[in-house]
């Protein structure tokens, strides 16, 4: 049910760091998001869309409709060595930016790039240099939301501006992005547009303005144990988890709430995390108005997803290595020490505090799901994905469970704009879309999807219809019906030897075409950089 009036379609893709999947209202969370809950009210909502599990390896993919191994972004933005693990955008992809400004549109970026291995001067793996005419943004993967290193306009160090009273780097990016729909209404009205928003939120440290966190006082005080049945309540009635599936256990290294000691720090953690999700969803209520007033709402394709599962890392005291990483600053901007780490005695959300939410509310984010961010079962790869665009799908709040990932985002981009993927760009050979267009599935029809694949540090994972295999590096494959089991509590591995070994041969087949390098290789590789560097 494509527009008929022959205009091609905007598209704006708007991507969130380090979310779980349940937190945002449309998807039974107690998290505030009424921007996001309409934009599905009036859309459609992905049940089963998975990203890559990590911050770089899942931008690399979202951009390029690659496997993250396939543009040079194996793990992370660091060089790891061989072929695949530069940690920087290769020559062997395209971003959607580069292919859509070849096929007319105009480009705009606002927010973090992080798929750069040099974050201080520019280079070729820049967004400007990567298709972007217009670029706001940080180019490193975290860090301040109120003095952001590496903020970025063009290819010019902007930090500065993070100067100005009352910056928060979350109102940044929404405002820089409604100004560049605002802008290209006003200059190119009559052109179609790709925007790529890159929110930095709900990605450690918890940093808040205290106005929001204050409105989500009280919201979680029941607990993690209670909170996540609620949700999986909510979920079920929503009809985006089968009530047959098991709740999985809390994680085993977090007490139960009525056990869990400094109650009033951890329901600020909690609200703090909850309050970057909703300066967020204000921020994205702006976007979807600056839309409507240029009055392009109807045709454009507005898509939201995170970049990976539920965060359960901890920031510890390392002050040192967060800020000569430039993860951090050291001092506020009014001269006051930063203090780093998750002290109970320190209270989250201010300029001068450096924390994360921890392992318990990581696991309520990821209801009904197990394990985070890194890893490939469902609460590290699992994402929301919701797609908003009137003029194209008739349907409004319905759910879609066909599985998904990353790369059929770009194979999308390309069905709903004509736009033509280059086999050769540069003199240099391009890597063929891997994805599938979504198109059909907006409307109800299966897009025979085919197998998914996913590798992360040696965690992995294959999606065969209603056959998952998965493995916690260096475990062994487990195998779970998602269809009876998508919580992954009982392992059908040793009653199913033969499925096994023909998904790990597809596994295997997979990783050696796209380039992935075991992980025993990048271990050395590592080691003997150790030993080398004394
Ligand atoms: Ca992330």
């Amino acid at each position: 049910m494509k527009d008929t009036s022959g205009k091609r379609p905007n598209v704006v893709l708007i991507l969130n760091d380090d979310m779980g999947f349940s937190d945002i209202g449309c998807y039974g969370g107690e998290v505030r998001t009424p921007n996001l809950d309409r934009l599905a009210g009036r859309g459609l909502r992905f049940t089963q869309f998975y990203n890559t599990a990590r911050c770089s390896p899942s931008r690399a993919s979202l951009l390029t409709g690659l496997h993250p191994h396939q543009t040079g972004i194996g793990i992370l933005t660091g060089d790891d060595g061989p072929e695949g693990y530069r940690g920087n955008l290769n020559k062997r992809c395209v971003t959607i930016a580069e292919v859509l400004g070849r096929a007319g549109y105009a480009t705009y970026m606002s927010g973090k790039w992080h798929v750069a291995n040099d974050v201080i001067n520019p280079t070729d793996a820049w967004p400007a240099q990567r298709g972007f005419q217009r670029f706001y943004g940080t180019i490193i993967g975290a860090g301040s939301y109120f003095d952001p290193n590496t903020l970025t306009r063009g290819n010019e160090n902007v930090e500065g501006e993070a100067r100005a009273d009352g910056f928060y780097y979350t109102d940044a990016i929404s405002d820089n992005a409604a100004a560049f729909v605002k802008d290209h209404a006003a200059a190119k009205g009559g052109e179609p547009f790709f925007m790529y928003v890159a929110y930095t939120a709900p990605h450690w440290p918890l940093h808040a303005m205290e106005e929001d966190v204050a409105a989500c006082a009280g919201r979680v005080a029941s607990g993690w144990d209670e909170l996540r049945r609620e949700r999986l309540k909510r979920m079920v009635e929503m009809g985006i988890i089968d009530p047959s599936w098991t709740l999985t256990e809390r994680d085993p290294r977090e007490p139960a709430w009525r056990d869990a000691p400094h109650k009033d720090w951890q329901c600020r953690r909690m609200e703090v995390y909850a309050a970057q999700i909703d300066r967020m969803d204000q921020g994205i209520g702006r976007i979807v108005r600056a839309l409507e007033a240029a009055g392009v709402l109807h045709n454009t394709l507005i898509i939201f997803l995170s970049d990976n599962g539920a965060c359960a890392e901890i920031v510890g005291k390392h002050k040192a290595g967060f800020v000569a990483g430039r993860l951090a600053r050291g001092q506020t901007r009014d001269g006051r020490d930063v203090r780093f780490g998750n002290d109970p005695h320190v209270s989250p959300g201010g300029e001068e505090t450096y924390q994360s939410y921890g392992i318990a509310w990581a696991n309520l984010s990821n209801t009904p799901f197990r394990l985070y961010k890194h890893w490939t079962h469902e609460g590290g790869i699992a994402t929301p994905l919701i797609v908003h665009w009137p003029a194209g799908i008739a349907a409004a709040g319905e759910l879609r469970h066909q599985p998904g990932q990353l790369t059929d985002i770009m194979a999308t981009v390309l069905d709903l704009t004509g736009a033509e993927y280059p086999a050769e760009l540069n003199g240099n050979e391009i890597c063929p879309c891997e994805g599938a267009s979504l198109l059909p599935v907006f409307d109800n029809r299966s897009n025979d999807r085919g197998v998914l694949y996913f590798e992360h540090e040696g965690n992995a994972a294959v999606r065969d219809g209603r056959w998952k295999l998965v493995r916690n590096y260096p475990g062994d494959w487990e195998l779970y019906d998602m269809e009876a089991d998508r919580t992954e509590m009982n392992n059908l591995a040793d009653d199913e030897p033969k499925r096994v070994r023909e998904m790990a041969a597809g596994y295997d087949a997979w990783a050696d075409r796209c380039g992935v390098v075991p992980r025993e290789k990048i271990l050395e590789i590592h080691k003997r950089r150790r030993k080398k560097g004394g």
